[in-house]
């Protein structure tokens, strides 16, 4: 691939972004060679500024679940944009993108729009801690819920990416009101309950990791989480960026049958644009400001564009039987790119849920961050660029999610396969 514009490019970011970007995972930091620019992207592929198109598994992080520029979504913000872009003050799509959550998820009795999934979490967490009048929270090794101080311990993604999962920056009285627990591992849980019980707020969880690459929750683990929370009267929160309208029409917790106290969302709910989302109860959100003291506000939040776009979204979602479809597909790429990793002699790990899934370079069982740690990240990242030159765009991460889109078909699947099969080839040269 011919990448001379996205090299100049990247040479000139470089000198007005730290790194060259806007959010680290995008560096390609963890892989070889250098971003690509991406100047369009239509249904499951992305083209780079140089011309070279590329299937999409990036998916930009997971919310473009219809495929890139989908009409009906363009269409809708486009429309709106012309009756005006941003208020600062209610709009109808609000009540209709909030009606259409609380709908697909029954725990969401009341929500509140922000403008990004971290600051849906950093919300969440200072409402749980006003609601319980303690202080100290459980997140889990390996899981990643935003940039907000209190998350930044033993995180994921970009940070595990990084290999400094816990940031400077962050006050040490800070770090010491989260404790640490590991994924899968309840008793981890139960013996911080045991010794800090009366001090937790709440448990914060990624029901389904997506940011140590995909790992699959034990169904016992969560309804332990359940039962524990319930005993020591603290709040659980599933985080559900990622999952939310990507497991299914709804969140992980519909699939598991387990009702959070409070769920935070993000990503496929703006449709593309700037989102995030924190509900749950009436009992608990109505704390909030200005129904109650529990202080959060956003001159963006709930703005139009975005609150259109997730509207739009979730309409087509709830239409026809896409969950099905990318089911089917998901499971029909995932059974093949095994068989090709075997013919190469690789039995790596590779681990699913719905259209999401993670290469993990390493032959052990990955259902801990433990595990993750044991992956070749060297060799995944000559993977990631020799994949990169046969047209086919995975995340410039280990630990991060593949996604498929409504988009993808199964000659975009059929080229990946192949695609996959020519990139171990070189690499195992
Ligand atoms: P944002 O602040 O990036 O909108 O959302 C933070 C967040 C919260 N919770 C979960 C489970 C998440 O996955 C995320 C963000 N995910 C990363 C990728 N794994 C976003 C990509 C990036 O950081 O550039």
């Amino acid at each position: 691939m011919n990448t001379d514009r996205s090299e100049e490019m990247f040479r000139i970011a470089c000198q007005y972004m730290p790194g060259g970007v806007n959010s680290p995972v995008r560096a390609f930091k963890a892989v070889k060679g250098n971003p690509i620019f991406i100047k369009e992207a239509r249904g499951s592929q992305v083209i780079d500024v140089d011309g070279n198109a590329y299937i999409d598994y990036v998916g930009s992080w997971g919310p473009l679940i219809l495929g890139h520029s989908h009409p009906q979504v363009i269409e809708a913000i486009c429309s709106m944009a012309t009756k005006g872009t941003s208020f600062g003050a209610p709009y109808e799509a609000e009540i209709e993108l909030a009606s259409l959550i609380s709908a697909a998820i029954p725990s969401i009795e009341m929500i509140r729009m922000v403008n990004s999934g971290t600051e849906a979490a950093m919300s969440a967490i200072r409402l749980a801690r006003a609601y319980t009048g303690r202080d100290k929270i459980v997140k889990f090794e390996g899981c990643y819920h935003g940039h907000a101080d209190s998350f930044l311990i033993k995180a994921g993604s970009g940070l595990l990416t990084s290999g400094v999962p816990t940031s400077p920056g962050v006050p040490a009285r800070t770090a010491e009101l989260t404790l640490i627990a590991t994924y899968n591992d309840l008793q981890s849980v139960i013996d911080l309950f045991n010794e800090h019980g009366q001090e937790i707020a709440a448990v914060i969880i990624e029901p389904v990791a997506g940011n140590m690459g995909l790992v699959i929750p034990d169904s016992e683990f969560l309804h332990g989480l359940r039962q524990l929370t319930l005993k020591y009267g603290s709040l659980l929160i599933f985080d559900e960026v990622i999952t939310g309208f990507r497991a299914c029409y709804g969140g992980f917790q519909n699939i598991v049958a387990i009702k959070p106290d409070l769920t935070i969302l993000g990503k496929i709910i703006g449709g593309g644009l700037p989102v995030g989302a924190y509900g749950g109860s009436r009992e608990i959100m109505k704390q909030v400001a200005p129904q109650g003291d529990v202080y959060q506000a956003g001159t963006l939040s709930g703005n139009p564009l975005a609150m259109t776009a997730g509207v739009e979204t979730l309409k087509i979602l709830a239409e026809n039987d896409w969950y099905d479809r990318l089911e089917v597909l998901t499971y029909y790429l995932i059974g093949k790119l095994k068989t090709v990793f075997e013919n190469h002699g690789l039995y790596y790990e590779i681990n699913r849920l719905a259209s999401m899934f993670t290469v993990f370079f390493t032959e052990e069982l990955v259902d801990n961050y433990t595990a993750v740690l044991n992956c070749d990240t060297e060799k995944y990242g000559a993977f990631h660029q020799a994949l990169l030159n046969e047209g086919v765009y995975f995340p410039p991460a280990q630990f991060e999610t593949c996604f498929l889109s409504c988009a993808h078909d199964m000659d975009d699947a059929n080229k990946t396969i192949e695609a996959v099969n020519r990139a171990l080839s070189i690499i195992q040269e």
